[in-house]
């Protein structure tokens, strides 16, 4: 006998996930998606990992990723809806081993498909296992105020981490990666896609001019509380502006020392030696 599969700690996540990034108002109408690589041995005491329910083509090579099982959000489904309706809203796959198509597994009930991001998270996802095996987890979402200063903010990677960083202490410390940059372009494209994975080489977080942002991380946590935290720094640095700007900041020196005193190796080329 098989488990009930709405109690699986990874299903359970991504309700609770999915209803966080609704109520903080990142994830309106069918925004924001969400890629969670789960192992079979997780799997199994829910599901049959041998039946799949339908197969759906792919347009790029996910290949690297063959054989490999997501539990992802679904193509127009609204996040407001997720832990009402996990079997609706939700999918696991598998991908195929020519990484052509993906096998449903279970979930999007209503004949519904994974999110439309999906070359970008299984691009991102290639990207990151290459350069950290604890690698599992990919959100996109709205945020509001990371959003907004894309309008008012230089678009430059240095520009940008060396402003966030200066607007909460922790920041440094959360992603002395820093945060990276492409430029505006149609979402759901294998083109967005590839643009961004490039940028995960280095980051776990690349911004969408006017449209949200890609975190990465190892686990929900992590990569909920990265975005969280940039966020958040974005929010104080809307309202530094409103107040009329920055009197007194963060020296490069004081982030040093923070880095220092957290054992984090700050992205180089930001802070004045
Ligand atoms: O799926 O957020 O970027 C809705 C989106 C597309
Ligand atoms: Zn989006």
């Amino acid at each position: 006998m098989k488990q009930d599969i709405l109690q699986a700690k990874f299903v359970q996540e991504m309700m609770k996930t999915t209803a966080n990034l609704y109520r903080l108002g990142w994830d309106e109408r069918n925004g924001g998606n969400i890629s969670y690589l789960i192992t079979e041995e997780q799997i199994e005491p829910f599901l049959n990992v041998q039946e799949v329910k339908r197969i759906v083509p792919m347009s790029f090579d996910a290949s690297p990723l063959a054989g490999k099982y997501f539990i992802v959000t679904g193509s127009g489904k609204y996040f407001k809806n997720v832990s009402d309706d996990p079997a609706g809203n939700l999918g696991i796959i598998r991908i195929a081993e020519d990484g052509k198509s993906y096998e449903l597994l279970w979930g999007f009930e209503d004949g519904g498909v994974a999110t439309s991001e999906l070359p970008t998270h299984l691009m991102n996802h290639i990207q990151r296992l290459q350069v950290d095996d604890q690698h599992r987890v990919i959100i996109h979402c709205h945020a509001t105020h990371l959003i907004a200063m894309t309008f008012t903010h230089r678009l430059d990677a240095v520009a940008l981490t060396k402003t966030l960083w200066e607007m909460c202490t922790e920041c440094i410390v959360v992603f002395p990666d820093g945060v990276e940059v492409i430029p505006w372009m149609v979402p759901g494209t294998d083109d967005i896609g590839r643009a961004t994975a490039e940028k995960m080489k280095n980051v776990r977080l690349v911004l969408w001019p006017h449209h949200g942002i890609f975190g990465a991380g190892t686990t929900m946590d992590d990569t909920f509380g990265l975005i969280e935290t940039a966020e958040k720094a974005a929010q104080v640095y809307t309202i530094v502006c409103a107040q009329g700007g920055k009197k007194q900041t963060i020296k490069d020196k004081e982030l040093k020392e923070l880095a220092d005193a957290f054992g984090v190796t700050p992205r180089p080329g930001v802070l004045k030696r």
